[in-house]
């Protein structure tokens, strides 16, 4: 099986990017560019073929490419994200994934961002964030294309955080019975029905978003607390820097777009 990892640059605007639950701090992106690069010696050490896109330094949020798109085996879903500044993000990474999969567009007035779809592939369900960016009609289109191919949208009103899947993500391996990590005070009590969940470590609300590919499981390294709950619960997770990223408001899963290729 061939991973492959659609990145974008660290763009020198970074420090424009969009803000919602952060206040503005000094960003250096210099520093932010090393930890990127850090990040994708990561995934080419753990035999992901990274594809890098054209920098593209007039859009600050670029850096964050999984909000442009969500990729199944079946079918890419290129979104409108919910963010003005970010729409012109799309049509290269359109482009990119052309020669992967059928493509399919959200369209107006539907806005979708990427990192509001948690995959739980083991139930075939897509769970789908109803936040700032993600609205009803972004979320209806997105029920309708995967639909046909056999998934099933549920939808989670989170609170408090930008993303869903800056509340949870899934740290079990494929095929495996799903398990995820979890920020329960930016989740409504039983958002994934029977799917396991483990909370974070009180003291780290931003600790429940981690990367699984294959027996790997990265972890943003400042989240020691959390690393050592997932470690107690048999999760040996990779500690991967990205504080300086952070301060945009993005996390790991949000600098890639990872899939499977035929
Ligand atoms: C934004 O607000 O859109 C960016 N500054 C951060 C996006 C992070 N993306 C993600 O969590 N999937």
């Amino acid at each position: 099986m061939q991973l492959t990892a659609i990145t974008r640059p660290v763009p020198a605007s970074l420090a424009n990017c969009q803000l919602t639950h952060l206040a503005r701090s000094v960003i250096d992106v210099r520093r932010a560019a090393a930890q990127h690069a850090a990040y994708e010696t990561v995934l080419r050490s753990l035999g992901v073929e990274v594809v890098q896109l054209s920098p593209t330094p007039e859009l600050p949020d670029s850096v964050f490419i999984e909000d442009t798109a969500v990729v199944l085996p079946e079918v890419a879903i290129v979104t409108r994200p919910g963010a003005d500044s970010r729409r012109a993000e799309v049509s290269a990474v359109e482009q990119a994934l052309t020669g992967h999969r059928r493509v399919v567009r959200i369209e107006p007035p539907g806005t979708l961002d990427g990192g509001d779809v948690l995959v739980v592939a083991e139930r075939r369900r897509l769970f789908v964030g109803r936040s700032t960016r993600t609205n009803d009609a972004g979320i209806e289109q997105l029920r309708t294309v995967v639909d046909e191919v056999g998934y099933e949208v549920v939808v989670v009103q989170m609170q408090d955080c930008l993303h869903l899947k800056s509340a949870a993500t899934q740290i079990s391996r494929a095929g495996e019975p799903p398990v995820l990590l979890v920020n329960p005070h930016w989740l409504p009590a039983g958002a994934f029905g029977n799917i396991a969940c483990l909370p974070i470590h009180p003291d780290e609300p931003y600790a429940a978003n981690t990367l699984r590919i294959g027996d790997a499981l990265l972890h943003a390294s400042q989240f020691t607390l959390t690393r050592h709950i997932l470690h107690l619960h048999g999760y040996t997770a990779t500690p991967v820097d990205n504080d300086e990223l952070a301060k945009a408001e993005g996390a790991l899963t949000c600098c890639s777009i990872i899939f499977e290729d035929a």
